[in-house]
């Protein structure tokens, strides 16, 4: 099968990529516009889209008849209009689980990254701006006995709570199912997120982009938060209400934010860059070797099955 692949993908994914299909891997990595997606479907069995590639319901009005499958090289789908995609009878699928240990790095790494304000850090020692240690100076805020709040208890929020328990962190948490004691590990369940709101000093979202939770840090809930909380997100910029962030940020409401996705990535909020209390990411939760190559040869199991008339193991619609 011919399979259009809208990024390119690792060398040890693209040589079995290579063995199965032919593939028509688009080198750039500027973001595809919906023409660009359009002409290179033109022909293909299958497509291989990667955030922040749309795969909107016009895109998939217009693709080619050949098309009949899309893997989603993320566990994230919301570039792809999921409705329209089953409307039009295309399998779609994701990469769940292989990414959760590398993505929940991440979110320790901003966690500590803006509690300890590694980048400022960062910007005096580079911009030879260190003129001696003084008690004092680049003062953060110590992790040990505050509490975090978790917000979506999925793989990658129970991953992250596993290791904020060696930070000797207090991990309160917020999911639309309840965990089971052995799941839960201690935490402390909340109901509501206004709930969980209120007792985050460090509040870390690991929900999925869905209408729901569009825009959800917004800023009443942020003045829920406690005085000096810090926000981390690695889930999907849209979660946030951006405005009302870089408002809290910019006034001391908030301490610190970690962020490693944004609205409308790479374009973001140009207020972010003003700001020394963001700790700002480039989208690099899954970027490790081993799970960005765990993400590829998952993307191709699943076109295998499909192409072998199986059930692609991780189906989404
Ligand atoms: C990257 C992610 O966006 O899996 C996701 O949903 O957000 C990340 O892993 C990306 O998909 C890697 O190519």
């Amino acid at each position: 099968p011919v399979v259009f692949v809208t990024r390119n993908v690792p060398d040890a994914v693209e040589a079995r990529l290579r063995r199965g299909y032919t593939p028509r891997i688009n080198d750039s990595d500027r973001a595809l516009s919906a023409d660009d997606i359009v002409a290179g479907a033109e022909g293909a069995d299958a497509l291989v889209v990667t955030p922040p590639d749309k795969v909107t319901a016009e895109v998939i009005d217009r693709l080619p008849g050949s098309v009949k499958a899309i893997g989603c090289f993320s566990v994230g789908t919301n570039h792809v209009d999921l409705d329209a995609a089953k409307a039009r009878g295309l399998v779609v699928t994701n990469t769940p689980g292989v990414l959760t240990e590398a993505t929940a790095d991440i979110a320790m790494l901003l966690i500590l990254g803006a509690t300890r304000r590694a980048w400022e850090g960062q910007a005096m020692l580079r911009g030879d701006d260190w003129h001696g240690w003084t008690p004092t100076q680049l003062m953060g805020v110590e992790l040990s006995g505050k509490r975090l709040g978790i917000l979506g208890m999925g793989r990658i929020g129970q991953a992250v709570a596993r290791r904020a328990e060696g930070f000797g962190l207090k991990v309160h948490y917020h999911n639309r199912r309840r965990l089971s004691p052995d799941e839960a590990r201690g935490a402390t369940y909340h109901d509501t997120p206004e709930s969980l709101l209120a007792v985050s000093d460090i509040l870390s979202l690991h929900c999925p982009a869905t209408p729901e939770t569009q825009g959800f840090l917004n800023a009443e809930r942020i003045e829920r938060l406690p005085t000096d909380a810090v926000v981390i997100n690695t889930s999907r910029g849209d979660v946030v209400d951006d405005d009302a962030l870089i408002a809290a940020l910019r006034s001391g409401r908030l301490f610190a934010a970690g962020l490693d996705v944004f609205v409308g990535e790479p374009n973001i909020h140009p207020d972010y860059r003003k700001l020394d209390n963001a700790y700002l990411l480039p989208h690099l939760g899954s970027a490790t070797v081993e799970t960005r190559n765990a993400m590829g040869f998952k993307v191709l199991d699943n076109l295998d099955a499909f192409f072998a008339g199986q059930e692609p193991p991780d189906r989404v619609a």
